[in-house]
This record gives structure tokens, C-alpha cells and sequence, in this order.
């Protein structure tokens, strides 16, 4: 049976450390999904439909990634897809201890889909989305952080004051 993964995240907008990860993990398995929660709820520079825009165009080389988005519980979707693993990036231990509670409370709920946590290059282990859109939002230099097109649509963002 194809081992497909999904590495789920809000990518508000994806980082190229998202993009490290994504990459290591399109090597391990089958097929992997890269699927953005849809949370109205929180606070998010781009919209869904922008968060997916930008992440077909900054990952377009990889034959075995594909997108989506899902809503709810992240075990539900990996139960309505049949899914044989979670992928979630580490920076630091820093991360390890949220990361944790969310795979353990996960296999709770639902014990079919193991997490598989991939470390990212140490090149991008202080890289968030977050810091990025502080740096832009202050006139600060994103290049090589985020991806060329991400950096494009964000400076249109702003420029628009959004
Ligand atoms: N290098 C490597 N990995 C990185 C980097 C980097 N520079 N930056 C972030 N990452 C990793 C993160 O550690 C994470 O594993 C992943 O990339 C995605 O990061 P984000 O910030 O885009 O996404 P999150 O962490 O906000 O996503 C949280 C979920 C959407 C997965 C979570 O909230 C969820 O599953 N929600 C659905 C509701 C649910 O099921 N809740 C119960 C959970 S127990």
C-alpha cells in the first residue's frame, strides 16, 4: 500500500524552511500531501486561497506533492484519507515540547497515523512566518527566507497597506 503523508500546517505565508522539510519528506514517502488548515478564527496576512496560491507556486518540481486545505480535527482528515503519517518540522527543542503534546493527544484520538518530525537544515532553524512578516512589515530584507513569489505577493500586500 502507498505510504502517504500529510504535512499540515497554516504556512501563513510558507518559509523556505517549510520548503526544506517538504522536500526531505517527498523522499521518504509515497506521497505527500501539504495541506493548510483553515482557521477564521486566527489572524492571517493571506487568505486560504493566497496561502495556496503561493504554495503551487513555490513548490511546482516535485511530483509527488500535492495541496489542499482541511478544517477541523487533523486526525479526521488523516482518517478520511487514509493517511500513514503526520509530518511535522523541529527547529530547536524549543519545538519539541508543543510538538510533542500535539502528536501524543493526535494518537489519542486517532492511533492510524504516526507523526514523523523531520529536522529542518540549520540554515532556517530560526526562520518563522511570523518573524518574517514583522521583518517586511519594518522595511527589513526577507530575500532568501521566503520563497522569490511569496516575497513578490507579500510586498504587494503591504505596499496595499494590508
Ligand atoms: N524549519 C522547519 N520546520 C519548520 C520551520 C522551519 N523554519 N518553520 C515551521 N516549521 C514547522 C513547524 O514546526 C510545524 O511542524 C510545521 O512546520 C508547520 O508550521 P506552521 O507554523 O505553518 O503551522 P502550525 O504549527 O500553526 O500548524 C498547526 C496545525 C494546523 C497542524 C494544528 O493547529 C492542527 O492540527 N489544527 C487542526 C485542529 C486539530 O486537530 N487540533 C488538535 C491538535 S492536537
Amino acid at each position: 500500500m502507498a505510504k502517504i503523508a500529510v504535512y499540515p500546517g497554516s504556512f501563513d505565508p510558507i518559509t523556505n524552511g517549510h520548503i526544506d522539510v517538504i522536500k526531505r519528506a517527498s523522499k521518504v514517502f509515497d506521497h505527500l500531501i501539504v495541506a493548510v488548515l483553515v482557521n477564521d478564527s486566527k489572524k492571517s496576512m493571506f487568505t486560504l486561497d493566497e496561502r495556496l496560491d503561493i504554495l503551487k507556486h513555490s513548490i511546482d518540481n516535485l511530483d509527488n506533492v500535492s495541496f489542499d486545505s482541511f478544517s477541523g480535527l487533523l486526525v479526521d482528515y488523516c482518517k478520511e484519507k487514509q493517511l500513514s503519517a503526520i509530518v511535522r518540522g523541529l527547529r530547536a527543542i524549543s519545538d519539541f515540547e508543543f510538538e510533542l503534546q500535539m502528536a501524543q493527544m493526535n494518537r489519542q484520538l486517532y492511533d492510524e497515523t504516526e507523526t514523523v518530525f523531520f529536522t529542518t537544515s540549520e540554515q532556517y532553524s530560526y526562520l518563522s512566518s511570523s518573524l518574517v512578516k514583522e521583518v517586511a512589515k519594518f522595511g527589513g530584507k526577507i530575500d532568501g527566507l521566503i520563497p522569490d513569489y511569496a516575497i513578490m505577493k507579500m510586498k504587494q500586500k503591504l505596499s496595499r497597506g494590508e
